[in-house]
């Protein structure tokens, strides 16, 4: 007889996974009134900390942020018993919370999830479990953490060996004893760093092999921080508060110190208060600028590297255990009690791999290329596959069959880390593309639960039953999220945050590093914007508002952030001379730009008197002549001078590898119109009589110019052209004004809010033209006969008022069959462009200007790229 089949069990949520995240999101599913199941591997709760009970885990994020602030009431009851709690007492902590809760009762303990795949006609995940359960869900959320798949060993004979092997993560519950025994440790993470230690206290000879030597601080532990406990005393929910739109989930306030900037003795204060602290945010606080730029970096680096060689007394060891393959921060940094030390017992060794890096496990012990050691018991302390490796291995499958793993191929694709599209009702708590493993999971975890149960609530109460990211949504959001890894070091990392510590895991980066309080925002402004680029479907109606969210470079929106507290004056309710002051103020304290080679200053003849011009000649050979650019700095014909566009000149120099010939000319509103114009003709025409005096080439001559100083420029190869001469080999136009015309969809979309405005392009134009004379191509070379001209390299910001002139200077400029390069600035306003050594993400752009102008060169000798 067939025996019948059995009827799904059939609940609003199915989430996966009982640690820190599922224990809160079923508390929050339930409060909502939903029914919920969560379906948990191991045979308690606890997640990552049941699992990973290897000697000497501990958090290293104090214990007074890393805890739940859902339950006031809990927070009164709970003490922790120090700064960083062990392993079982927060194991004990999520045991409380499960009970005091009663969530034990909807909890599967002891049951994988084998497949998950999405119904489409009943709109419906059926999920199905290792003991063969079917259980189907209107949405399916995976809590199933960042760092809860052990890497498996890629160690060549990993399975050879015939005595006892140990994974940090998988621990034996009884514990280990190794007393007596020789024990090797491979891997120097953190769970190795913790470990060790320990491990030497049992183990009567203990060897580490070390692939990458790790930075690593000492934890301080002891009793939580007494600044901190009073502050929660003080005030709970402000701190609270203050975590949760804080950087990292912590209440630091992040410092502007610059390394580079900073005396040695403020460096050194810093450095050691930070490490007296013991806490990761302190060591990652220290300069502003330690995460992006090698300079500083290098200040943090070396002072940790001094701190090992003073505690280990073995020379050659010290120098095998100090960090050198990677930046500070780029690859977790690790709190340790006791780990450098550890290495000055007489019964510990490092190996370090580099050297000899292992050829086999054997069957008694390890083979190194240059040794063979015997051992008694092997511990693997090799990581995870972190991030995706428990999402892609819980075989889900979306609309269309399409499996995550195949979306996910070349690396991990989501809206905000919560969701992905082609999977509708799917959430991933901390997944990949979210702050996560950058901050305190704690506070992190309890925002996105926050997040899903307050879209649930909201899609309940409006009648929409599917939710799913849209294409637009998510390619925007993980552009945003690589944007802000590529201004920082990270990706010159082989860490796991980088999926490189898998043998053909693809190279993304993982997390979000914009800050817990950026993603905060980004988080909120999606729900305040009717839930930008999600669909949403259901009895309630269809609807879809598609958009992206985060569509302006970070570092952009970091210094438009800044200058909005400075409070600075309109520069269009400025006098002109107001306004000039105001700029080289502003301009005071920004880094030099680049070194060249040799910087001059000189005077050359104008039609109304001396132009002042600088010029700069790249670094390094050749001597001999090289190419030459007449530049012009920007500043609306009014603003702006040698100084104000020095460090783009630099940049360009250095990236071109011509000399670049910055010329002043007349400014308004005491020269108008044409003056300008004819200064920048008349300094091109002087430079090309004067090339070999200058070190030119004859013959290789270019302009460019950034905003109004491409206007002339633009205009200096319209008058060259009908003069005949001379002959301009190129135009690099940064941002061009090429048009008198403020009503564009650019001055609409982006005339208020990004420094240059449609306020101030009309303060300039009234300074320098007549309403009579913008017609006129020498003020708008738009307007103009653009046959014959010179090759153009035109950039366009994507957040400037002048973007769609810059592009229909372009089209226009190849319709008359001039070859344009045009460059699109993403996520740039109109000044970012040109911050160079403050805007970061503008490196690239600006490289792109270097590139542009060496391809007016094309017979001049190749120059090595400065990048
Ligand atoms: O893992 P890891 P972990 N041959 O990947 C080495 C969190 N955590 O478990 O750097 C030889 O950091 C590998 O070398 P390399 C924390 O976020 C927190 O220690 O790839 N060696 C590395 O040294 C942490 O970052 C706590 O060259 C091999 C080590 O193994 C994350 O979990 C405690 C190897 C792995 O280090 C992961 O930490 C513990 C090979 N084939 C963990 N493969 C707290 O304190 C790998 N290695 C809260």
């Amino acid at each position: 007889m067939n025996q019948p089949t059995p009827v799904p069990e059939q609940v609003d949520a199915v989430v996966v996974g009982a640690g820190f995240s599922g224990l809160y999101m079923l508390y929050r599913l339930r409060e909502l009134g939903l029914s919920a199941k969560v379906l948990e591997a191991a045979d308690d709760v606890g997640g990552t900390w049941y699992w990973n009970r290897y000697p000497g885990a501990r958090c290293d994020i104090p214990t007074t942020d890393y805890t739940f602030s859902f339950d006031p009431e809990l927070e009164k009851e709970w003490t922790w018993s120090e700064k960083y709690a062990t392993q079982p007492e927060i194991l004990d902590y999520l045991r409380l919370v499960a009970d005091r809760h009663g969530l034990r009762s909807d909890i599967e303990f002891s049951a994988t999830v084998t497949s998950a795949r999405w119904d489409e006609q009943e709109e419906r995940w059926r999920i199905t479990t290792g003991r063969g359960e079917q259980i189907r869900c209107r949405y399916y959320i995976m809590a199933t953490g960042c760092l809860s798949v052990p890497k498996s060993p890629d160690i060549e004979g990993a399975g050879r060996f015939a005595g006892p092997v140990y994974f940090t993560s998988r621990w034996p519950h009884e514990g280990v004893d190794f007393t007596g025994q020789r024990v090797a440790v491979i891997g120097t993470g953190s769970s190795g760093i913790q470990s060790i230690p320990l491990i030497a206290r049992q183990a009567s000879q203990l060897t580490v092999f070390q692939r990458t030597a790790n930075f690593s601080v000492p934890a301080h532990n002891g009793p939580a921080p007494a600044d901190r406990l009073k502050l929660l005393d003080e005030d709970r929910a402000g701190y609270r508060h203050a975590a949760r739109w804080s950087r990292g989930g912590i209440p630091v306030e992040p410092t502007d110190v610059l390394g580079v900037a900073a005396s040695e003795e403020v460096r050194r204060e810093r450095f050691e208060a930070a490490w007296a602290q013991g806490e990761l945010f302190s060591i990652l606080n220290i300069f502003a600028d330690q995460g992006v730029n090698p300079a500083s970096n290098d200040i943090v680096a070396e002072m940790i590297r001094e701190k090992i060689r003073s505690v280990v007394t073995d020379p050659a060891t010290a120098e095998a255990l100090c960090p050198k393959n990677h930046y500070f921060g780029t690859k977790r940094p690790c709190l340790d009690t006791g780990y450098f030390e550890t290495y000055n017992l007489p019964h510990v060794r490092l190996v370090d791999l580099r050297e000899q890096p292992i050829v086999s496990i054997t069957e008694d012990g390890i083979e190194t290329a240059e040794e063979s050691f015997g051992f008694d018991a092997i511990v693997y302390a090799t990581g995870f596959d972190a991030m995706t490796g428990a999402l892609v291995a819980a075989d889900v499958t979306g609309r269309d069959g399409l499996s995550l793993t195949e979306k996910w191929a070349a690396g991990p694709s989501t809206y905000l880390g919560l969701m992905t599209a082609g999977f509708p009702n799917f959430f991933m708590l901390t997944g990949p593309g979210s702050p996560s493993v950058l901050s305190n999971m704690a506070v992190s975890i309890e925002q996105h639960v926050d997040w899903v149960a307050g879209c649930l609530k909201d899609m309940r109460d409006q009648g929409l039953e599917t939710i799913e990211p849209t294409e637009l949504a998510e390619a925007g959001w993980n552009q945003h999220v690589q944007d802000c890894a590529a201004i920082t070091l990270h990706p010159t990392a082989n860490s796991w945050y980088m999926g490189a510590n898998v043998p053909g895991k693809p190279l993304v980066f993982l997390p979000y590093i914009g800050g817990v309080d950026a993603y905060r925002q980004a988080c909120d402004d999606v729900v305040e914007q009717d839930y930008l680029g999600l669909q949403l479907a259901g009895p309630g109606g269809d609807r879809c508002r598609d958009g992206v969210i985060r569509r302006m470079q970070p570092d952009v929106a970091m210094v438009l952030a800044f200058m909005a507290t400075l409070d600075l004056p309109a520069m269009e309710t400025l006098s002109a001379a107001d306004a000039r002051g105001l700029l080289a103020a502003t301009a005071a304290d920004r880094p030099p730009g680049p070194e060249v080679g040799e910087v001059t200053d000189g005077v050359i003849p104008g039609p109304a008197g001396d132009l002042p011009y600088r010029l700069y000649r790249p670094a390094g050979p050749p001597m001999g002549p090289r190419p030459l650019v007449v530049y012009f700095h920007g500043g609306g014909w009014v603003l702006g001078d040698l100084d104000s566009d020095d460090p783009l000149c630099r940049e360009l120099c250095e990236r071109s590898g011509a000399l670049i010939l910055s010329v002043n000319y007349r400014h308004a509103p005491e020269d108008r119109f044409p003056a300008a114009a004819l200064d920048a003709f008349a300094a091109v025409q002087w430079a090309d009589a004067n090339a070999v005096g200058l070190g030119g080439i004859p013959g290789q001559l270019a302009v460019a110019g950034w905003s109004a100083g491409a206007n002339v420029a633009a205009v200096a190869c319209q008058l060259a052209r009908d003069a005949g001469g001379p002959r301009i080999s190129g135009q690099l136009l940064i941002c061009p004004v090429v048009d008198s015309d403020l009503t564009p969809p650019s001055y609409q979309e982006n005339g208020d809010g990004y420094i240059l405005t449609t306020a101030l392009m009309r303060w300039f134009w009234d300074y320098y033209a007549d309403p009579s004379d913008r017609g006129d191509p020498r003020a708008a070379p738009l307007r103009g006969d653009l046959h014959g001209l010179p090759p153009a390299g035109i950039v366009t910001a994507d957040f400037d008022p002048l973007r769609d002139e810059g592009v229909a200077y372009a089209r226009a400029l190849e319709a008359a069959g001039v070859p344009v390069r045009l460059t699109r600035a993403r996520g740039h306003t109109h000044t970012s462009v040109t911050m160079v050594g403050v805007v970061i993400s503008g490196a690239p752009v600006r490289a792109e200007m270097g590139q542009a102008l060496r391809t007016f060169f094309p017979s001049a000798e190749p120059q090595e790229l400065v990048s």
